[in-house]
Formats: structure tokens, C-alpha cells, sequence
């Protein structure tokens, strides 16, 4: 598979990564990533000089739970929903292969709300260092494939929100005649007021096919992904040591399951609007119960 090459970020200077933040500064966080550059920098330094690492990726070690409980509840939104809770963006290229509604726009849900259910939250236990194994990788396309993929299908990323493994990842483009363009940041301080993007992979992918990649945060297990080809393309993952994590279902339930007995802070993750957290106890063979509420920001 052909891939396209981009110029390494880090050869280009301050003004020339500034500009190309901002070109890509489509991928809409809510936040300026024009503000937020020099602070990066100033972050990253900080970082390398004081030998920075994340206590997600301290390590992780897989046992047998026999006697695991578990944490269960819901993630609701409540209130009004805010103005740009769903997007209409023009599509203007591809058309006959990204149009599918045949309007000429695609609606970009960045909060998904069913009755009080907020979709495609994240929920994870915060710092847990041993615990069940990982299990494989869900289906994909309801075929047992065995790995993690992200699919540019009808230009869209499927899936919007999944929990990965940090390491090797398929990108596919399903999509003939069309050049996909993926960016994958890692989202650095995002519980702060001011997160900071940093490039994982970026590349073009003109030919239908697989190319394999690595999901590697180094600093913070909150992904967002966008397409540099079609500015209505976005998705997020979420990559930690441990696989005490989800994406709540439909109705915003969520459970986890095979939690060694100990007392946890387990947090829930919306891209648009932030986080959540609680702490829950959970004895051998119990079920705990954690609901997380959010509002417009
Ligand atoms: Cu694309």
C-alpha cells in the first residue's frame, strides 16, 4: 500500500508548526490549539527535562480475577444541549462517495443525546495496576479479524469512539478513488483547561487497502482522530495500559467487569464536554454503582 509522506513536524519551525496546527485546527476540541501551541512546547520541555510519565503507563500486569466484582452505571446528560452539539458541514469533494445522504452536508453529532443517555462517553478506572487480561480485539464489520482497525468508510472513521490496546493498529481505507488523510493526536493535559495535540501518525492513504500503525501514546491515552482530506471526518480512542475501560452503550449504561476487591476512582471521558469522576469500592463477586451526570460545558 502507498503512503503518502508528510513533512516530520518536528524538522519544521515554531511559525511553520504553528501554521500547520492551525491548518489543521478543524478538528473542532472546543479549545484553541493557537493559544494552546506555546504552552505545548513550554509542556513538552517540562516534560522531557523532569522525566514526565503518565501513571497509566507506569505498567500493567495481567492476572487471573477469580474473585473480581464489578462497577456498573450510566452516563446521562442533563440541560440543555449546546448550540453546536451537532454540526452541518458542507461536503464538497467526493461527493459521490461521502455524500450518502444526498444533501450535500454531513452532520457531525459531537454530543450524541437519546432521551437522557450520553452516547460515546468513555468510562475507565483511573490507575489500576493489575487486573484481568485483555481480551482480544472486538469484530470488525462483524468479522473476526483479530486486530484493531480504523476504517475510512464512506468517509466516515468507523467506529466514532473505541477503547484500544496501546500498539499495532490497521488503518483501512475502504474507499475507492478517494484520498483519506489521517491524523492522530494524543491529547496532552486534557483535563485541563488547556490540552495540547500532539501528532501520533499523519499520513495520506490514496489507494484502497491496510496500512499498519502503532497507537503508541507516550503522554496521555486520549486520542482524537481526524481526516486532513475531509473536514467533517472525526473520531476519538481511548488507549490505556489496562482494559478496565469502555465506551457506554446506546442507553449510556455501562459495566466493567472482573475488577480485583479495592477502592477505585473510575472517571467518565466526553471529548466536547470534559470529565467526570467518582470513587466506588468493590468487593469480591459485588457490583458497584457509579452514575456520572454531565451538562453543557
Ligand atoms: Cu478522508
Amino acid at each position: 500500500m502507498r503512503e503518502l509522506e508528510l513533512p516530520d513536524l518536528t524538522t519544521l519551525t515554531s511559525d511553520q508548526k504553528d501554521e500547520r496546527y492551525i491548518t489543521q485546527s478543524s478538528f473542532k476540541e472546543g479549545f484553541s490549539l493557537r493559544n494552546n501551541f506555546m504552552a505545548g512546547v513550554t509542556l513538552g520541555i517540562a516534560m522531557s527535562l523532569f522525566g514526565y510519565s503518565l501513571q497509566a503507563f507506569a505498567g500493567y500486569k495481567e492476572m487471573d480475577v477469580s474473585n473480581g466484582g464489578a462497577i456498573k452505571g450510566k452516563v446521562t446528560f442533563k440541560g440543555l444541549l449546546p448550540s453546536d452539539a451537532v454540526e452541518k458541514i458542507a461536503i464538497v469533494k467526493n461527493i459521490e462517495v461521502c455524500d450518502t445522504n444526498h444533501n450535500g452536508v454531513r452532520e457531525v453529532h459531537w454530543i450524541d443525546v437519546k432521551g437522557d443517555a450520553l452516547r460515546n462517553a468513555f468510562v475507565f478506572i483511573d490507575g489500576i495496576d493489575e487486573g484481568k487480561k485483555w481480551l482480544p480485539p472486538p469484530p470488525v464489520n462483524g468479522k473476526n479479524e483479530n486486530k484493531y482497525v480504523i476504517e475510512q468508510k464512506t468517509c466516515r472513521f468507523t467506529v466514532w469512539a473505541e477503547v484500544v490496546r496501546p500498539g499495532p493498529v490497521t488503518i483501512r481505507n475502504s474507499d475507492m478513488g478517494v484520498l483519506h488523510n489521517i491524523n492522530t493526536r494524543e491529547i496532552i493535559n486534557a483535563e485541563s483547561d488547556s490540552p495540547v495535540m500532539k501528532v501520533l501518525f499523519n499520513f495520506g492513504q490514496p489507494e484502497v487497502g491496510d496500512i499498519e500503525k502503532e497507537i503508541k501514546p507516550r503522554r496521555a491515552p486520549f486520542i482524537g482522530i481526524n481526516c486532513e482530506a475531509h473536514n467533517f471526518m472525526f473520531g476519538y480512542r481511548l488507549a490505556l495500559e489496562h482494559p478496565y475501560a469502555v465506551v457506554v452503550g446506546d442507553d449510556g449504561t455501562f459495566s466493567l467487569a472482573d475488577v480485583p476487591p479495592g477502592t477505585y476512582t473510575v472517571k467518565a471521558w466526553h471529548p466536547r464536554l470534559g470529565f467526570k469522576e467518582g470513587k466506588v469500592t468493590v468487593t469480591a463477586k459485588g457490583a458497584a454503582t457509579v452514575n456520572f451526570e454531565f451538562s453543557k460545558k
